[in-house]
Formats: C-alpha cells, structure tokens, sequence
C-alpha cells in the first residue's frame, strides 16, 4: 500500500537520513521536518521547518499526513531543560496536533534507554518495570505514557519502538545484541502503518539478533518480521574490535554507555 503523505520530524538527523531513502518507495509524499535546513530534495519530499517545542507549529506540520514518524528532538543525554522542550513539550505537542488533525498512526522513537540499567544477562519483556538510564530514557517512558493516555482517552494509535541501534552494521559488542537493520526499521514502520489494527503497542527495535535480549512476541500480530541478523557481522567485531572487560558499562547494562553520564547541569 503506498501512503499519502508521510511526515518524518527530526528528519535531517541520523535515522531521519536513512529513512527519507528507504521510506520513499511507500509514499507519494514525504514532509520532512526538522530545526536543521533540508536542503537536497528529492520529487517527492518537501521540507517544513519545525521546532516542535511550538505548538502552534507542530499542527500545521501534522494537517494533512497519513503517517508520521517522530524522530525529532534530543537523542542522547543532555541537560534537562533542553530535554524538556523537545522531549517532553515536543511529544505533547505532537499528540495534540494528531488528535485535531484526523489521528494519524505515529510511530514513536523511543529507545532501549527506558531500560537501560538492566544488566545485560537479563531477558526482558515489554512488560517488565522501566529502569531507565538517565534524563533521555526517561523522555522517552513520557512519550510512551503520553501515547498510551492518547490511545485509551482518544483511540490514537502508536507504534512505540524502542530502538537499539539502528546502523548499517552493527560496530560493536553489544550492538550485536541492539542492533536494527534500516531494512528492518522499515519494514517496522510499515508493518505498523498498514497492520489492519495497531493499537498502542510497544515494539522492541531489533532485528532478528541471535544474541537478542528482548522478546517481540507479543507484537507478533502486527506480521513484522525483521529479516536481519547481527550474527552476519560477530566474526568482522570480534577481529576489528576490542573486546570490553566485563565491568566495562558497555559489557554490564543494556544501556552501555549512557549509564556512566552525569546528570547533565548545562
Ligand atoms: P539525531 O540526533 O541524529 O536526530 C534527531 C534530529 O532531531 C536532529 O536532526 C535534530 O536537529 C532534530 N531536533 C532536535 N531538537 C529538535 C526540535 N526541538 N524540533 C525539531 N527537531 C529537533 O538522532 P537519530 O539517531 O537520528 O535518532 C532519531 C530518533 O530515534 C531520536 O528520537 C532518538 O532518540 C531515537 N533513537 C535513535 C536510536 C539510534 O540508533 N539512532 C536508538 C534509539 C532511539
Ligand atoms: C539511543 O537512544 C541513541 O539515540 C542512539 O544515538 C544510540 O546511542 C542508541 O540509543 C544506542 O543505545 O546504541
């Protein structure tokens, strides 16, 4: 099924980049949105500059979209008054413009953050209790609830996808656990679009990783099937990258990394 209009925000970004090329195909428009200038357009995009923090902003951007894919904002640890504009003003303004403008479904990014403090021998459920690694996950547990109090209050549906990481390849140890193709995103966005329902369902972002710690089943119903493996890659990182020692952040914690930050002052 080809898509109407499919608006992407935080689109000159990493993913946003990825997406405008492998998204093009499903739709005959894509409206990309950012705080960065897009200039390079393709026939079938055109750009509208947004902060989403504006509200006011944020409902023209939705009129008239079929689909929209939330990537804007904050993707790392940062101070909380920057997380707060764009994180957790800009989800709500996102939400709201979609409960006047027609409902659009919303695939919402969140990450593997809002867990990122479980220990990496764990098994997790959506299901299981947030243990969120920092002022970022818990950006992303508020979009979560907002999108879930949209749903039983106004019947919006969400796709909340709670990406690993979405590369190319895989670059290290533990993405051989987080890893999400761009194929496999894409297939997650449009099985998400076009599922006859979709409700508000939590989807963990991975492809088909043997060394997985998160169990999709309960989204079974949505048909997607992620087609890659990081398994393709291990023998390239175990060669080309060192590995961490077992107390290393990045070998204990979902999270990796982001549990070492700080919370962040400036
Ligand atoms: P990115 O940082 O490369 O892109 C985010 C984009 O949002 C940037 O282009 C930025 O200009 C824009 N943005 C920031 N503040 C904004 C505002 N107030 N209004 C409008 N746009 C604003 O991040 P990336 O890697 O592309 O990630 C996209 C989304 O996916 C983010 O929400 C991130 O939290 C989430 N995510 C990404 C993962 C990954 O593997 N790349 C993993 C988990 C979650
Ligand atoms: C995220 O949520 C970040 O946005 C991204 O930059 C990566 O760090 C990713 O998680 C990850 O955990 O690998």
């Amino acid at each position: 099924m080809k898509m109407k209009r499919i608006l992407i925000t935080g689109a000159a970004g990493q993913l946003g980049t990825i997406l405008r090329e492998t998204l093009k195909p499903h739709a005959e428009e894509l409206r990309l949105s950012d705080i960065t200038e897009i200039t390079d357009l393709g026939p079938n995009e055109s750009f509208v500059p947004c902060d989403i923090a504006d509200g006011e902003a944020v409902k023209s951007l939705v009129e008239g979209c079929d689909g929209v894919v939330h990537l804007g904002g904050i993707s790392v640890e940062k101070n909380f008054d920057l997380i707060e504009a764009a994180n957790l003003r800009g989800v709500y303004n996102l939400y709201e413009a979609a409960r006047l403008y027609g409902q659009p479904r919303i695939i919402f990014a969140s990450s593997n953050h809002t867990i990122g403090y479980y220990r990496q021998e764990q098994r997790l459920k959506h299901t299981d209790p947030f243990k969120p690694d920092g002022l970022y996950g818990v950006s992303k547990i508020f979009g979560e609830a907002v999108a879930s109090l949209y749903h039983d209050k106004f019947g919006q549906e969400s796709a909340l996808v709670r990406i690993g990481s979405c590369t190319p390849k895989p670059e290290n140890w533990r993405m051989l656990s987080t890893w999400i193709s761009p194929r496999d995103f894409t297939s997650l966005i449009m099985a998400a679009f076009t599922a006859p329902r979709l409700g508000c369902t939590v989807v963990w972002g991975q492809s088909a990783n043997d060394m997985g710690w998160w169990d999709n089943s309960h989204a079974a119903f949505l048909g997607w099937v992620p087609q890659d493996n990081s398994q393709d890659y291990a023998e390239e990182i175990r060669r080309t990258v060192p590995r961490p020692g077992p107390e290393d952040s990045v070998a204990k914690y979902q999270g990796g990394v982001f549990t070492d930050e700080p919370i962040h002052q400036s």
